[in-house]
């Protein structure tokens, strides 16, 4: 079912060239950026009004107000499936356990006698998280996007998600639930592009409630909240543009083809352009993971879906001559996740550089980290691992310097600042110093 491509034959390309033989979706966000902006102009100007107006012709509904009344949504955490509910709180418990731990301290540096600089932590003030609705009505990114930066200490969070038509222009009530069972008591019903702009500018509400402009947006979303939060970097910080989903599997003949194929469909079931890739150093292995996927597939209930993103272009297996080659092509595909299915799997992966995030072994699907691991699954997609990383609790802060110098510690510097300055042609940078120690 996979579409082979046999790197065996040859010395394995440069980075660059093996990057363009692999398999990838194209994205190109750029291409609606005419269409978003504006969309985010016409909420910067006309604010609540637009933004309800465009829910109506994209999502088919208009909500009574922006801001989810907070009976709605304990409302929504009343009638959640107890079962979801306690599933649920092992996720967020996990995801808390983890992310507690990602918090950091302020680094004091004793420069020289009476010369600091202290780097300080301090959150983002105000977050929006935005979660999609439509196909991908995902509670757990709710959680993956609160819990990071709750953990951070951000004071003021608002969950955005499209208002639904078949709940009376509320947001999906899992959504709600999610939200509630976090702590969480804002949420307001936009979606799409218009949410991001309102998030960024900010308005009043139906009711003459304020919605007040966050200083940062994150989330997943599709290609037009993507858009929208490229149009609008800067006035707001935003997370890693968000791609479709992606599972690379590294393997070799010690891999269980049943695991291997079940893993590949699970990404794929997300989205018909989400991609599987096998590496691997066994033929073998790769005849049986098609032999299992013809099997599996038709026994999914997206069999559809699934059958296109295994099918795409984006999707297939590469045929490498031994691991080290495997780890090679890993790298340079830089994968959302990346499972290592090989013998010695945890020394493999201490050698992988790029990759979202890592699954280690036989007993860790990428479906662990999607709702139970404790780990992010908001992670760098489209080869963006290479330079990014997954929402974690540093997301959400800033690492300012604070610099407190003594008249002594300055003045033993003095000379070297002066010089600099006159370097640069900058000798009012020099005098600021020197205008402190003139008799
Ligand atoms: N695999 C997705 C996250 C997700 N999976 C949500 C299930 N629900 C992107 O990492
Ligand atoms: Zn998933």
């Amino acid at each position: 079912m996979l579409r082979r491509t046999d790197l065996r034959p040859q010395k394995l390309p440069t980075t660059a060239a093996l990057r363009a033989l692999l398999p990838r979706a194209e994205v190109d966000v750029d291409t609606v950026l005419h269409q978003v902006r504006p969309l985010v102009e016409a909420v910067r100007d006309r604010g609540t009004e637009a933004a309800l107006e465009f829910g109506e012709r994209f999502d088919g509904v208009r909500s009574a107000s922006v801001r989810v009344p907070a009976a709605t949504i304990t409302a929504a955490l009343d009638a959640l499936d107890p079962q979801v509910r306690a599933a649920l709180e092992v996720s967020i418990e996990r995801a808390r356990k983890v992310h507690s731990e990602q918090r950091r301290t302020d680094i004091v540096t004793h420069v020289v006698p009476g010369g600091t600089v202290t780097e300080r932590f301090v959150p983002v003030r105000r977050v929006g998280l935005y979660a999609p609705g439509g196909r991908a009505v995902y509670p757990s990114s709710v959680v993956m996007n609160v819990v990071p930066a709750q953990e951070a200490g951000v004071e003021s969070l608002v969950v955005a998600s499209p208002p639904q038509a078949e709940h009376g222009g509320l947001p999906h009530p899992t959504i709600l639930a999610a939200a509630a069972l976090l702590g969480v008591d804002e949420v307001w019903a936009v979606g799409g592009a218009q949410a991001v702009a309102l998030l960024a500018y900010g308005g009043t509400d139906t009711d003459g409630g304020e919605l007040e402009p966050v200083d940062m947006v994150t989330g997943p979303g599709n290609i037009y909240v993507t858009a929208a939060k490229r149009l609008l970097r800067g006035l707001i910080g935003i997370d890693a543009e968000a791609g479709t989903t992606e599972i690379a599997v590294l393997a070799d003949d010690t891999a269980d083809p049943v695991h291997v194929a079940a893993d590949l469909i699970s990404q794929a079931e997300h989205d018909p352009a989400a991609a599987s890739v096998l590496v691997t150093t066994s033929p073998a292995l790769a005849d049986a993971v098609d032999a299992e996927l013809a099997v599996q597939v038709p026994a999914t209930k997206h069999d559809e879906r699934i059958r296109e993103a295994l099918t795409g272009p984006q999707s297939g297996t590469v045929l490498v001559s031994d691991l080290d080659d495997g780890v090679a092509v890993v790298d340079a595909y830089a994968a959302e996740h990346l499972e290592i299915q090989t013998a010695d799997a945890r020394a493999v992966a201490l050698r992988v550089r790029n990759a979202g995030a890592i699954f280690v072994g036989p007993w860790a699907p990428v479906s662990l980290g999607d709702y139970c691991a404790g780990s992010n699954h908001v992670l760098p997609t489209g080869g963006c691992a290479r330079h990014s990383a997954g929402l974690s609790v540093q997301t959400f802060l800033r690492g300012v310097h604070v610099v407190d110098y003594s008249q002594d510690a300055l003045r033993e510097v003095a000379d070297s600042v002066v010089t600099l300055a006159g370097a640069e042609d900058l000798p009012a940078h020099g005098q600021a110093v020197t205008a402190r120690f003139r008799a």
